[in-house]
């Protein structure tokens, strides 16, 4: 005689389509799940859509630093809040250069230049363009994240080969008027369009854990996943809380909502490369691992993110050792220490 089936009957199959018309209602059921309920459909959806115990890495360089002049509550760079953070003018061509090269001699596949504008000036666009134009040259792939950009100057960074544009969300609608109110969340939506029009990647996401409500979490969710198409990139970042800004004294995010908005991301948008950004210094192996098992596939790797710290590379090396996840190698290397992994079709 067969034994009774134990497992949950009400479970539903893992749907092969991708959707853009995801209801604000769904994605709030989503968020409502068991969490282990919530794992295991995440880590499902991923495993037919993804290539399982495979990260996407990517490098980080601040090509231009501080003395921003808006308002982001979150950010050490904003030129209003007193952080201490030492400024740097628009970074050389050479200086670039060589470190895109030490980035490519340690494995990295993909270089990402970040720059702190409310949006470029024409003569430091030239000078980006130039930058996009060499990393490109060393055969690997471009991302930028410069702030606002026009339709004009998002055709001329595709023309220098840029495969990335990050511009992110950030929060909800309503949530954003408490972080930001230099940039309207409509002037982000903008940017994004132009940058899908140029016909370049988005990569776009938000931040977690800056006081918002589980709702607010969800409805981010929901904007990025009703897109006309969903970003090829989202990052999910853990508020750094870093000292002079607003929210310097946040308070401290449950780990697992944090997981969970990564497993709700990977199951709406489910071929996106969902990348577990800001915030691992502060997260033990443990909790990266459960990041992962929710969908995240990609991570920053080296040191230092854009003014903060990240782990450092010995202790990716050896937490990806122990989880046995490899490097997604793409066109290139896999990252210097990791274990390369064949490339996602
Ligand atoms: N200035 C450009 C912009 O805002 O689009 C590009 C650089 S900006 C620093 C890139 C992203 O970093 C922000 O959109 C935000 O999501 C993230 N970020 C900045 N400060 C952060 C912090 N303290 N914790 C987590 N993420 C942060
Ligand atoms: C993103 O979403 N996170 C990265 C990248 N895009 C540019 C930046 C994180 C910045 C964290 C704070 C800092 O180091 O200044
Ligand atoms: Fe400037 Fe970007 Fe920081 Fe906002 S997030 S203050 S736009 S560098």
């Amino acid at each position: 005689m067969a034994a009774e089936a134990r497992y949950s009957p009400d479970f539903k199959e893992v749907s092969v389509t991708v959707r853009n018309d995801w209801t604000l209602a769904e994605v709030q059921e989503l968020f409502a799940l068991p969490f282990m309920d919530l794992m295991f459909q995440a880590q499902s959806v991923h495993r037919r859509h993804q290539a399982p115990n495979t990260v996407q890495i990517s490098t980080l360089l601040s090509i231009k630093t501080g003395a921003c002049p808006e308002d982001c509550a979150y950010c050490p760079q904003s030129v209003r809040f007193d952080t201490g953070l030492e400024t740097q003018e628009l970074l050389e061509l050479e200086e670039v250069a060589a470190r895109a090269r030490a980035a490519k001699q340690s494995g990295a596949t993909r270089f990402c230049m970040g720059a702190a504008y409310r949006s470029p000036k024409q003569k430091d666009l030239r000078k980006v363009l130039a930058m996009i134009r060499e990393v490109k040259s060393l055969g690997m792939e471009t991302c930028a994240t410069l702030g606002m950009v026009s339709s004009q100057q998002a055709q001329e960074l595709k023309a220098a080969g840029l495969d990335y544009y990050n511009h992110n969300l950030d929060t909800s609608p309503q949530y954003y008027q408490k972080i930001i109110s230099t940039r309207t969340y409509q002037d982000r939506l903008d940017t994004l369009q132009a940058v899908r029009n140029a016909g370049m990647n988005v990569c776009c996401g938000g931040i977690v854990g800056m006081g918002e409500e589980p709702q607010d979490r969800a409805e981010l969710l929901h904007v990025l996943a009703t897109l006309p198409a969903h970003p090829e990139s989202v990052p999910i970042n853990r508020l750094v809380r870093v000292a002079g800004t607003p929210l310097a004294d946040a308070a401290p995010l449950d780990p697992f909502d944090f997981v969970r908005t990564i497993a709700v991301a990977r199951i709406l948008m489910p071929q996106c490369h969902v990348r577990l950004s800001a915030g691992r210094s502060d997260m033990n192996d443990e909790l990266q691992a459960l990041c992962f098992l929710a969908g995240a596939n990609s991570i920053f790797y080296g040191e230092k993110l854009l003014t903060t710290g990240n782990p450092d590379t010995v202790q990716d090396q050896t937490l990806f050792r122990r989880l046995k996840i490899s490097a997604e190698g793409g066109a290139g290397q896999p990252a210097a220490g990791l274990p390369a992994g064949a490339a996602i079709a």
